[in-house]
Parts: C-alpha cells; structure tokens; sequence
C-alpha cells in the first residue's frame, strides 16, 4: 500500500505567456512543490505533441482555436498548436521541482489521437503504462494536482477511478481552463465517479 501524486502537466505553454495559459496557474507551483514531501512516489505529466497534432486547429480547414469537431473517437475541442516535442513551451515550468519525481509520463505523441488523461489515448483503450507502473509500486491511493482541472486533471481522475485507485483532486492546486461549462462538467463526471474533491 502507498500513495503518489500525480502532477498534470505544469508546463510552460499552460502557463502565464504560454500558447494555451490557464488563468492564474503559475501560483499553484510553489505550493505542488511543498506537497511533494508527503508522498511515496511522484509522477509528473508532460503533453508531448508532434507537430501538426490533429488536436490543433492549425491541422484542419476553416477551423479556429476553442472551435470543436467529431473526431473518430468523439468530441474534440481545437486547439492552438501546443507543448511540441522538443519545444520550449512543453519544457516543465522553471519553478516545477522536478528533482523528487520517480516517473516522468508523455503523452499526446500519437498525431492523430489527443490524450488528455495520463493513462488512455482518448480512444479510451490505449495505455499509456501507468497503471501498470503504479501497480507494480502497490501504489493504492493517487492525489491528483495541475494542469487543466477541467482537462487532464479530469480525464486522469476519472480513468484512476475506474481503474480502482482511491482517488483526491485537490482543486486549489489545480487551475482550468473552463470554456463552455466545462468545469462543472467535469467535477460532475469526477464525482459521479468516486473521485473526492478536496
Ligand atoms: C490539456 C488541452 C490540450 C491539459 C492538454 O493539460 O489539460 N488541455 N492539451
Ligand atoms: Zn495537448
């Protein structure tokens, strides 16, 4: 039995001057680095697009960023070009202590899937490895903070749920994006799922 946070992509691109800021999210930083201490084992999560990611609006006709379109394996908002491979803006934010962390997980590299959730592809069957990296650990409990609430923190929560973790969200070291009531939305469906907000 053990515990580890999960910290949901804290770079530079979802950060203050990035090209898909989250309002307000580099005053979470200090604080995710002061919780680290506390936990056994700690993943940090990096969005790692190729370039033209089919997530991207650039990638499509007539479509602007926040514009949504069905994909093959569903709903899917467009957004401007983001966190690419290599990029200084997928780079993890300079203040983000990334000395404590045990695994690093990218996701996002298939160029026609968008990945929020930091264990399946949004096709909702292709892992990414880390459920099988925190069973092998005995890792029962997972804390999720970062970046965004209403995103990947959500899309994450939701699939550790399902994947019988106990689930925390702490919502004030988190920070979203929220368009089209997609906040509500998500603490909605973390809820309805088990996840405890806190
Ligand atoms: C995210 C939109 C696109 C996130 C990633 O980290 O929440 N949001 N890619
Ligand atoms: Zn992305």
């Amino acid at each position: 039995m053990s515990d580890a946070l999960i910290v949901i992509d804290v770079q530079n691109d979802f950060c203050t001057g990035g090209a898909l800021a989250v309002p307000n999210s580099d005053e979470i930083i200090p604080r995710i680095n002061a919780l680290m201490s506390e936990y056994d084992s700690i993943v940090l999560t990096q969005d790692w697009h190729p370039n033209e990611h089919l997530s991207f609006a650039s990638s499509h006709k007539h479509k602007k960023a926040y514009d949504s379109i069905d994909m093959s394996y569903g709903y899917q908002v467009l957004w401007p070009d983001h966190c690419i491979q290599g990029s200084e803006g997928a780079e993890f934010h300079s203040e983000l202590n990334t000395s404590q962390a045990n695994l690093i997980i990218r996701k996002g590299m298939n160029p026609n899937i968008d990945s929020y959730s930091a264990f399946y592809e949004n096709d909702k069957k292709t892992p990414t490895g880390l459920e099988g990296y925190l069973k092998t650990l005995d890792v029962t409990d997972v804390t999720l903070v970062g970046l965004a609430t209403d995103f990947c923190v959500n899309y994450s929560a939701v699939d550790a749920a399902k994947l019988d973790f106990n689930v925390k969200v702490m919502t004030d070291l988190s920070r979203a994006i929220d368009i089209e009531g997609s906040l509500a939305d998500a603490f909605k469906k973390m809820t309805s799922v088990g996840v405890k907000l806190i």
